[in-house]
């Protein structure tokens, strides 16, 4: 058999349908056995950068691994941003790359190449992978992909790449003489059960002596398919419930527990909750920068922290925050364990925490009635709840980077069933455009939602022809507001509002793109003012098929509650009046920064 045939009859084996690619000389082959076979096809696209983000998306719908495919270096540099994008967010995809022949390669010569686009793609993407590898001989290749696909859905799970020398890809092996892959040979360092077990019933003892308890809902909790289990496991604690980014889709946001999304953009009521916590749980998030700010000792100071992270590493960074109580083992180890054990518990009751933190939310509200009235132009957050509001349950919604991403976070109202997400650790502009394309091919060319900038959607333009090439039907939201917003926003507050590099006048442009969906033959709607906004948007959710949808909004639209660095999360700025903000206040405030 011939190898790349071999290559292509195991991913589909392992349940891949497509793999996206930019096909070259050093992956004909890998390609052409993909194409002559029926469980398997390919996706061209335009630029290697939006396959290997179609593919961590499409992993994330299919909840399988998803595959990427590029040729060798130009091809292979340009997956780089997607493979960050599946390490910094934990998503399991398999990247393949064409390398040149064994015999044109350097093979340890110092030269900077032999090949003619000879790169050492396994070297450059290994702080960015959890496995890379160059195959060295073709008699590997099933021990190569079965150890691939191991590392990559186990553990923390996360991207992996295989790069394949042409002469090998054309060599034939006798499939029953491969080598196989035992996976006694990686070691998974987490807790054992016994110690999982011991620790919930520590951590039962402090929740159980605790008086304002939050629990933290992670995005762990939807990668380890836990969603229902989560939603036992509140409904046993009952106590108030707060997202970070990752984990915006994981309870609805109408459930009666839930607080809102906190952290540097979060919403204020939800900061207020976490900050005053005497007992944080947090399920599957690494409590990173963005939901602690920049001085991690400064969240949830006064609370037991009980934290649920597959990562050894990330529990016991030491960058401020320790948890009390670290459980390190995945998701779906630790919460039937813990539900288990909470059905022999009787829990306290904390109504009054309960209807405090409920307050705090309804205080203030993601989108103010003020912003609701402009004349001119789209007030963003006003856009976002409207859109929200119009989505039926079970909508894919993808947003970008900057402004539209944290208009989105902070506005939208997630209903049952629907999912939200971005690639959050990674943040690249021009991420959901063709992470949205691969999301609709994982759901068989379901309707999604993208939501970008123009600054996002200049990145990825290119793949406006995929969308209208294969009749993606993607609703792509272009939230244009003719500047790099969010940078605008950074440049007021730390540069003078000196605005290098961020608006027309000073370098950053935008075309119309308008005119641009119509060179590719797309349908577009134009939203310049709040005036028939509601019909506006539902034409563009009835439409069958792809469409463009430009909403105007003003260059300096602000992000609205924002934490400037330095200061706890609690105290966002517009900073309240100094008595109301003590009002909120139930653990001592730390105003003197
Ligand atoms: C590939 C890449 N380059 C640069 C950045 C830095 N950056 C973050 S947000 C942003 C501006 C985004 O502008 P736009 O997409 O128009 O969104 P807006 O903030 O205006 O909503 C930039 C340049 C980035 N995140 N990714």
């Amino acid at each position: 058999m011939k190898l790349s045939d071999y290559l292509a009859e195991f991913l589909a084996k392992e349940g891949i349908h497509h793999i996206f690619e930019v096909i070259g000389g050093a992956s004909v082959h890998m390609v052409h056995s993909i194409a002559e076979r029926k469980d398997i096809s390919y996706i061209a696209v335009q630029h290697e950068q939006g396959g290997a983000m179609a593919a961590e998306a499409y992993a994330r719908l299919t909840k399988n691994m998803g595959a990427a495919m590029a040729t060798s270096g130009p091809g292979m540099t340009n997956l780089i941003t997607g493979i960050a994008c599946a390490h910094f967010d934990s998503i399991p995809v398999i990247y393949i790359t064409g390398q040149v022949n064994t015999t044109e390669s350097r093979n340890g010569r110092k030269v900077r190449q032999v090949g003619f686009q000879e790169t050492d793609i396994a070297d450059i993407v290994s702080p960015i992978t959890k496995f890379s590898v160059k195959l060295g001989s073709a008699k590997d290749i099933r021990y190569v992909l079965e150890k691939a696909f191991y590392i990559a859905r186990s553990g923390r799970p996360g991207p992996v790449l295989v790069d394949i020398p042409m002469d090998l890809q054309r060599a034939m092996i006798d499939e029953k003489k491969l080598k196989k892959f035992n996976p006694s040979e990686i070691k998974i360092d987490v807790d054992t059960k016994k110690e999982v077990k011991e620790k919930i019933t520590q951590a039962i003892s402090l929740i159980k002596k605790s008086k304002r308890p939050v629990v933290i809902a992670g995005g762990a909790i939807r990668y380890a398919d836990q969603i229902k289990e989560f939603d036992e496991f509140i409904k046993l604690l009952t106590f108030p419930v707060v997202a970070t980014w990752s984990g915006i889709d994981v309870v609805p946001h109408d459930h009666p527990l839930y607080r809102g999304q906190h952290g540097v953009y979060g919403s204020r009521g939800a900061n207020f909750a976490v900050q005053n916590s005497d007992c944080i749980i947090s399920i599957g998030s690494r409590l990173d920068t963005r939901i602690t700010g920049g001085k991690p000792e400064t969240y949830a100071r006064e609370a037991k922290k009980i934290v649920v992270d597959i990562d050894k590493a990330e529990l016991y960074k030491n960058r401020g925050l320790n948890p009390d109580i670290g459980i390190c083992a995945d998701v779906r180890d630790v919460l039937p364990i813990f539900i288990d054990a909470l059905k022999k518990e009787k829990i306290q009751n904390i109504t009054d925490w309960l209807t405090k933190t409920k307050q705090l939310m309804e205080k203030y509200p993601k989108v103010l009635p003020e912003w609701r009235k402009r004349n001119k132009l789209v007030n963003p957050y006003y856009f976002i709840e409207i859109l929200s509001q119009l989505l039926p349950n079970n909508t894919v919604t993808i947003t970008d980077c900057g402004g539209n991403l944290t208009w989105t976070i902070q506005a939208f109202h997630v209903k049952k069933g629907q999912r939200l997400f971005s690639a959050m650790g990674n943040s690249p502009m021009g991420y959901s455009f063709p992470a949205s394309m691969g999301a609709s091919i994982a759901l068989g060319k379901k309707p999604v939602i993208c939501i970008i900038g123009d600054g996002g959607m200049q990145i990825n333009l290119q793949e406006l022809q995929t969308m209208v090439r294969y009749k993606i039907p993607v609703k792509v939201f272009i939230i244009n507001s003719v500047s790099y917003a969010i940078i605008m926003q950074f440049q007021q507050e730390w540069f003078n509002s000196k605005y290098y590099g961020t608006i027309p006048q000073n370098g950053y442009s935008a075309p119309d793109f308008t005119k641009i969906a119509k060179a590719y033959g797309l349908k577009a709607i134009h939203i310049d003012s709040h005036k028939g906004i509601e019909n506006k948007i539902k034409e563009v959710l009835d439409y069958k098929g792809p469409i463009i949808c430009e909403v105007m909004v003003p260059p300096d639209s602000p992000l609205i509650p924002k934490l400037s660095f330095g200061r706890p999360i609690e105290d966002q700025s517009p900073l309240l009046p100094r008595k109301e903000f003590r009002e909120n206040m139930i653990i001592s405030p730390i105003e003197n920064l």
